[in-house]
């Protein structure tokens, strides 16, 4: 989609610092890190949101890649928080479907 940040890093049109990626998705760190891990998780074609009829092959592949994310970066051992800000009131910023996934220190109260 055109002017979606997201699609453009997914395309590599703009920089990330891509952790995974897959022919479905692809995953890189948070611009604004709120925890000492936080990657985000998206699919490479373009939905507004995770409940904006993203594909279950896609939904699948999206945790797959959390997985994936949380045993490279360790967080698989310690725990972590997976979020899906979605629309208005949840503080979604970004309108293209994506999963944060947050660890590496006791996480508290503190949200994505
Ligand atoms: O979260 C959207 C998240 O996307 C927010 O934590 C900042 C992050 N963000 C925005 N632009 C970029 C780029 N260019 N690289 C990496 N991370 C980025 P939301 O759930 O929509 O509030």
């Amino acid at each position: 989609m055109e002017d979606c940040v997201f699609c453009k890093i997914a395309a590599g049109e703009i920089p990330a610092e891509k952790v995974y990626e897959d022919d479905l998705v692809c995953a890189f760190k948070d611009l604004s890190p709120q925890a000492p891990v936080h990657v985000l998780v998206i699919p490479k074609a373009h939905y507004g949101s995770v409940t904006d009829g993203v594909p279950a092959e896609t939904l699948k592949a999206m945790f797959d890649a959390v997985a994936e994310v949380a045993r490279t970066t360790g967080v698989d051992a310690t725990g972590f928080r997976c979020i899906a800000n979605t629309g208005a009131d949840a503080g979604q910023t970004v309108p293209h479907a994506h999963i944060h996934v947050l660890g590496g220190a006791p996480l508290g109260e503190s949200l994505a």
